[in-house]
């Protein structure tokens, strides 16, 4: 572990850091030798899809591509510690709850089922039929199927997703949480609305088309690294990359490929971004409105796609006339002549994509500022056209296959009547929770089964402690998962924990080894198979633990569940009969690469109400929280907090303490602040703060950050989540997708009492 330190980082991202980072791990992990193997398999036409993050992979193409993220999450599943009922026996659940994140993780893998023991407050070890019986009989006992939460977590193949929803469909709810509420539902809500299609608009290959890249509220080289080598070909053809964010991240501004000679021998890499935004906290929408009234100003926008191709034009040229440069600047952060440059690298390109990350998503303003970035796509018609178009870039690995699949809380009536048809059913129509409405119906009681398929539902939702509050309220919580974390400690009155294969793995069925499939950011499904012996022998692969409990609770279904998990195919032909766009499912994934789903609004065919695209027209907003309470609490400064992740993490999992792009060693509570605000509050950088969150409901603390003079907006902080979980305000959430704002959580700083020892 590193010490720890706080020293500006001057070398590009990537490089010989990555290597010397991605080493370290394997060695923890005690996967040296294995590791290496189970590294080269990654992303390739017979190994398994990394399970990092969700940008696609260069046709599955021979050569391995290196990204030291991925390395850390396929090292952390092919670690070689175990979980063992020794430890079990050795620690109350109370002493395991007294470890951090960290600590939990580290145990390593989870080896066989176990059963929350009330009088001595232990796991201990219970058989699978034992569990899926005690949890058949729960489901069972429960006045309404509503009554019963299923959360998933990405990383949950096509094929698992495609069975889960089945069952919780047959058990008669569409209870149907997952991380996407937290995660990129405004893009879903935003551009289905908009352009009749909530997924992104490009392929791959269009980025070795685009003239410009605009990036929006995203950090690649930490959370999609092999987006960097996407970038840097893009740059180094000169393509303009223009970035929008409030802190300078590294990988956005230079990096060394560690597969070109060339980059790892120079001191400073590529550039990749022509221009940098250091845009204020929410801003973005008044970015891209005044980005749009420059473009318009201008008169040089695509007439005849607009005329041919869309509506709301009019209504939506008059908003942005009517903003004016002083809202815009001011909300925005950015002055008249930085926007207008924006807009000039927007003008000469003849084909610009624009992506975003969790930046843009986790705002009260979420869907508006989509849609606004959406609008300008169309004032060049740049959708449906080589080189350009929409990119929301995902997060877990296959979080948009599982909706896809039908994880989703609000499914259309044609899908259900296609899903009731195939299995000889009547699905529910009342559409479910999702993730915060899920926590309040745990708060009221509603709810009293929670049910996880993978995740981290206890550290990844906002309001940890009521969040925590409402699990613990659960008559029985359930999770399936490789490790444990969090959500194990914070459990129902019963509580079983499900140990399932990772996709590094080998899954051995009746009818021999198994393999998935997952579909990525853009809309490529390809199959993927694991190489490494499973961790434990008792292990179940996510399908059958489905297809078993569903055997268990379902005694009437129609389903013949375990003939379907003997040989995935069979899954995969129902699924070619239900979803659209998997005809000949089978035939098509056994090519190398997989296939492209395809998507509407990429062939211009507009599946939206009007039958256009849409120009949604939206004001600036300057009624957001953040400004309504700091004119209600005007004698102390309130600041916008983003909760982002640090370099060493994958969402709640924690890999290591430092975060080597911004500077932070052998840290995680940190709070990034700008020198303005240090001196005017009259702190230093190296005290210790609590932060306070202030909401209309009350206020909500989180203790002892270290504060570090940073590179950020003047009002604006940014700190690490999980941490600040506790922060979020329940009822903080985009408008429509019901997201939680955690990247506008308005607090208060204090010094830290410190206490003596
Ligand atoms: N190694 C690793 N890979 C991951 C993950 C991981 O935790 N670790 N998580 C996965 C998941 S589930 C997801 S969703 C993605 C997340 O990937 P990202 O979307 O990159 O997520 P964050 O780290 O939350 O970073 C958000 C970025 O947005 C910026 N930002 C915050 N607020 C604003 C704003 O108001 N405007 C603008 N313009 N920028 C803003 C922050 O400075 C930061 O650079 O990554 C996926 N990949
Ligand atoms: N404050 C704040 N909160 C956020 C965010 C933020 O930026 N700020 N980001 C949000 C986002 S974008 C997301 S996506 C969510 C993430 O929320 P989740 O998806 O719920 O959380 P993860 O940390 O990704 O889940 C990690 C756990 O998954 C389990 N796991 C790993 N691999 C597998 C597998 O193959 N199968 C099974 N069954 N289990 C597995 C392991 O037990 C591991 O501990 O968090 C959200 N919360
Ligand atoms: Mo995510």
């Amino acid at each position: 572990m590193s010490k720890q330190a706080i020293r500006v980082y001057q070398r590009p991202a990537g490089g010989w850091g990555a290597l010397t980072s991605v080493f370290h791990t394997l060695r923890e992990q005690g996967v040296m030798a294995r590791g290496m193997g189970t590294l080269l398999r990654a992303n390739q036409p017979d190994g398994f899809d990394c399970p990092g993050c969700a940008w696609p992979d260069k046709n599955h193409h021979s050569t391995f591509e290196f990204c030291e993220n991925g390395a850390k999450a396929v090292a952390a599943e092919a670690t070689e510690r175990r979980v063992t009922r020794v430890l079990f026996e050795q620690h109350t659940v109370a002493a395991l709850a007294a470890h951090d994140d960290y600590w939990l993780e580290a145990q390593g893998r989870l080896t066989e089922p176990m059963r929350y023991e009330p009088a001595t407050d232990r796991y201990v070890p219970a058989s699978w039929d034992e569990a899926f019986a005690a949890i058949a009989a729960q489901l069972g006992a429960l006045d309404h199927p509503d009554q019963a939460l299923f959360y998933t977590s990405g990383r949950t193949s096509n094929e698992a997703a495609f069975l889960y929803q089945l069952f919780i469909r047959e058990f008669g709810t569409n209870n149907l949480p997952d991380c996407s509420n937290m995660c990129h539902e405004p893009s879903g809500t935003a551009m289905k609305e908009q352009i009749g299609i909530g997924k992104g608009t490009v392929t791959l290959e269009d980025f070795e088309h685009a003239e410009a890249i605009f990036i929006f509220g995203q950090n690649p080289g930490t959370n999609h690294p092999r987006m960097l080598g996407t970038l840097r070909e893009a740059a180094k053809r000169g393509c303009r990359i223009a970035v929008f964010n409030p802190l300078r991240e590294r990988g956005l501004e230079r990096f060394a490929d560690p597969q070109s000679p060339l980059d790892m021998l120079s001191l400073n890499g590529s550039a990749i971004a022509s221009s940098y935004y250091q845009l204020r906290i929410g801003g973005d929408l008044a970015a891209v409105t005044g980005i749009a009234k420059a473009v318009l100003e201008s008169g040089q926008v695509d007439s005849d796609f607009i005329a041919a191709h869309t509506d709301g034009f009019e209504a939506f040229r008059a908003e942005v006339e009517a903003a004016d440069w002083a809202t815009i600047t001011a909300e925005s952060g950015l002055t008249e002549v930085q926007l207008r440059e924006a807009a000039a690298i927007y003008l000469a390109s003849n084909a610009s994509i624009f992506t975003w990350g969790m930046g843009i998503t986790q705002h009260k303003h979420s869907v508006a500022t989509i849609q606004a970035i959406v609008n300008l796509l169309l004032l060049k018609g740049n959708i449906g056209k080589p080189g350009a178009g929409a990119c929301p870039v995902r997060g877990h690995s296959n979080v948009q296959g599982d909706r896809t699949m039908g994880i989703y809380e609000q499914p259309s009536p044609a899908f259900l009547q296609k899903l009731g048809k195939a299995f000889g059913f009547t699905p529910p129509s009342k559409p479910g929770h999702d993730v915060v409405g899920a926590i309040e119906a745990m708060l009221d009681g509603s709810a009293r089964v929670f049910f996880a398929m993978g995740g981290n539902f206890a550290s990844a939702t906002p309001d940890a402690d009521r969040t925590q509050q409402a699990l613990r309220q659960c008559d029985l919580t359930v999770h399936v998962t490789t490790k444990l974390n969090r959500s194990h400690l914070v459990h129902g009155r019963a509580a079983y924990i499900l140990p399932c294969l990772g996709r590094t793995e080998i899954d051995i069925q009746a009818g021999g080894p198994q393999g998935v499939t997952v579909e990525d950011s853009m809309s490529m499904v390809h199959l993927s198979a694991g190489m490494n012996v499973p961790a434990a022998s008792q292990l179940l692969s996510e399908p059958a633990i489905v297809a078993r409990l569903a055997l268990a609770a379902l005694p009437h279904s129609k389903t013949p569940w375990l003939w379907l998990v003997e040989d995935y195919d069979r899954i995969r032909d129902k699924i070619a009969e239900v979803i659209d766009g998997f005809a000949d499912f089978n035939q098509r994934v056994h090519v190398p690469g997989g296939f492209y789903l395809g998507n509407s609004a990429r062939e211009r065919n507009w599946k939206t109400a009007s039958g256009k695209a849409r120009f949604i027209a939206h004001a600036v907003p300057t009624d957001l929280p953040i400004a309504t309470l700091r004119r209600q609490h005007a004698d102390v400064p309130l600041f916008n907090l983003m909760t982002v992740r640090s370099h060493d993490q994958y969402n709640t999992t924690i890999y290591g303490l430092d975060d080597r792009y911004r500077g932070v060693y052998g840290h995680r509570r940190v709070c990034f602040i700008n020198p303005a605000d240090l001196a005017r509050l009259g702190f230093a950088a190296g005290q210790w703060v609590d932060m306070t969150s202030v909401w209309h409901d009350g206020e909500r603390v989180a203790r002892r950050f270290l504060l570090v003079e940073y590179d950020i907006p003047a009002g604006c902080l940014a700190s690490y989540y999980p941490e600040t979980n506790a922060l979020v305000p329940l009822s903080s959430m985009a408008d429509r997708a019901r997201t939680p704002a955690s990247k506008s959580v308005p607090v208060k700083l204090s010094l830290h009492a410190v206490v003596p020892a």
